[in-house]
């Protein structure tokens, strides 16, 4: 692992530190928007006050924190895979280049002593029977020590369910000034929250207490939805997620490509308002993110 020096430094005197992950950047947002994108993502964490540090593999080595030159490759290098945790020593033992998903980040910053992350949408249990498939990014949240922020997740997913395993998995889950569970696009998946918080001090409160209890090891997600002014269409949102989870089907798709073949397959179809939406609510979540980190540095 190697810590960039800047968050080594931050880390080191109790500073604020946000962990973001980098499969949002190659395989969540299309090229060649999404290497501005990255650092919009960096710079705002920084205006709430805190240090980021992107996470990906770069020649093999774990980095938490890239600069400019190991965030262009993520976002432009044709090598680039898709890591989740149980990936990690297998591209990192060839020196691979890998970007890395909710879990691996999580597993990563938590290593790292980084326990606030920001992103987009999490992963969860998709639909469909037969072949389940369920993120690594809910298992491995179940004993990982950190706050992720997110705008819920994404309807492609079968949410009733996903937050059924949230529940089992003993995962915190807490509506940032709502409560309905955000469905990443539009503000309102359909399913009711049961904790609010209003403010970032309430979240570094719960974190203290979570300390407290031992009930820290758990991964704990903060749901802070999609801003009314930023929302995607509703009419527009049922009609490209009907086809698209055809065109999924129809297509074969499987496995770890499910995710980026229906992301891809949202930008494609809404014209960019999906990119839209997806950028104005990954900056949304690193402001707050970075506004908590703050927070929590502060209670220390
Ligand atoms: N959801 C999004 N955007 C994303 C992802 C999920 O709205 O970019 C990415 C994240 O990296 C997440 C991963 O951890 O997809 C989940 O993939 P899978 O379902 O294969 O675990
Ligand atoms: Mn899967």
């Amino acid at each position: 692992m190697l810590i960039h020096p800047e968050v080594a430094e931050a880390l080191a005197a109790g500073r604020a530190v946000v962990a973001l992950e980098s499969t949002i950047i190659s395989h969540g947002l299309p090229r060649p928007e999404n290497l501005r994108i990255a650092r919009e993502i960096e710079a705002a964490v920084r205006s709430s006050g805190a240090v980021p540090a992107t996470i990906a593999l770069v020649d093999g080595v774990a980095r938490i924190g890239l600069d400019d030159d190991a965030l262009a490759q993520i976002a432009g290098d044709d090598s680039v895979v898709k890591v989740s945790v149980r990936d990690l020593a297998s591209v990192a033992a060839r020196g691979g280049l890998g970007a890395t998903t909710v879990a691996s980040t999580a597993h990563l910053a938590a290593r790292a002593g980084i326990h606030i992350f920001a992103t987009g949408g999490l992963g969860g249990v998709h639909r469909g029977i037969e072949l389940y498939d369920e993120s690594a990014d809910l298992t491995t949240l179940s004993r990982t020590p950190v706050l992720v922020v997110c705008a819920g997740v994404k309807s492609i997913l079968n949410v009733g369910a996903t937050m059924e395993r949230l529940e089992s998995l003993n995962i915190g889950l807490l509506g940032y000034r709502t409560d309905r569970f955000p469905g990443f696009y539009l503000r309102d998946s359909g399913y009711g929250l049961y904790d609010t918080v209003t403010t970032p001090e309430e979240v570094a409160a719960v974190l203290h207490a979570r300390t407290e209890l031992g009930t820290d090891g758990y991964g704990l997600v903060l749901a802070n939805p999609i801003a009314e002014t930023d929302e995607l269409d509703r009419a527009l949102h049922d009609r490209v997620l009907t086809s698209g989870l055809a065109a999924a089907t129809a297509a074969g798709v499987t496995g770890k490509e499910v995710t980026p073949f229906l992301l891809a397959y949202f930008h494609e179809q809404t014209h960019g308002a999906s990119l839209t939406a997806n950028v104005a609510l990954v900056l949304s979540n690193a402001r707050l993110a970075g506004a908590v980190a703050v927070a929590y540095a502060a209670a220390a």
